[in-house]
């Protein structure tokens, strides 16, 4: 199977590390493509960085869809657009935060999160109640490590991280993690053997979520909430997306 694997910021080291973690774990029959947007904020730390990337990222789901891929994974932790590219793809489209959730629950009675920037926290909660997750989570902690700093692969950075792991399992409970940010997926193994419970990196889990729906024959069902957006007219910037009469 094909994965088009997108990164949607715009930081190519990011989706490089992001390209590697989804390969470490794929299957040899399963192509990961992975880019990202050519447009938009090199990292995706607030509301607004999260919108102005999305319309970008949405052009590479289309691009993708053009490519027949199998799957899309959107590895963003904040899950940034899900709806809508479900509605544009005809193939499934998997969120890394969402997976992540998903997997965690499997293997503990409750996970915590930790994640980059303390002013992401709220995203964390929404995106627990949005999934229905918040009795499976016992906290959301954030580092205030800033996304591109997960670029730099020194000890610091990793230490800083597993302090707050620790944290997560020692005052909140914690029985598994959930990392949350696509830039930490290198850190999993490591971290998962440092503290002996397990750590869940969204993009490996939505590796294997998408390959499963592939091997079963899922796909999102087109009859609701997720079938194709109606056609209309856009215009200025988005004339390329008319699909009113009078265009086509
Ligand atoms: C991510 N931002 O996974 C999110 C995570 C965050 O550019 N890739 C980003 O820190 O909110």
């Amino acid at each position: 199977m094909k994965i088009n694997l997108i990164n949607p910021n715009t930081c190519i080291g990011m989706t490089e590390k992001i390209a590697n973690s989804a390969r470490a774990v794929a299957i040899n029959t399963t192509e990961i493509i992975a880019s990202s947007p050519k447009h938009g904020p090199e990292s995706i730390e607030s509301a607004f960085d999260e919108v102005i990337a999305s319309a970008a990222l949405l052009d590479v789901i289309r691009e993708g869809e053009a490519q027949q891929v199998d799957a899309h994974i959107i590895a963003c932790f904040g899950d940034p657009a899900l709806d809508a590219a479900r509605e544009i793809a005809t193939v499934p489209v998997i969120g890394i935060a969402g997976a992540a959730f998903q997997l965690a629950s499997l293997v503990s009675y409750q996970f915590g999160i930790v994640t980059t920037m303390t002013r992401t926290l709220p995203a964390s909660e929404h995106l627990l109640q949005r999934y229905g997750y918040q009795h499976f989570c016992s906290g959301a902690r954030a580092t205030d490590i800033a996304v591109l700093d997960l670029e730099d692969t020194s000890d610091e950075i990793y230490l800083e991280l597993k302090q707050e792991c620790e944290k997560s399992i020692r005052i909140d409970s914690a029985e598994a993690i959930v990392l949350g940010c696509a830039g930490m997926s290198d850190l999993a193994e490591r971290l998962s053997e440092d503290l002996q419970v397990p750590v869940i990196d969204g993009v490996s889990a939505a590796v294997k979520l998408a390959e499963s729906l592939h091997q079963l024959g899922l796909k999102t069902s087109k009859i609701g909430q997720y079938g194709q957006p109606l056609k209309k007219a856009f215009h200025g910037r988005y004339q390329h997306l008319d699909s009113s009469s009078k265009n086509r």
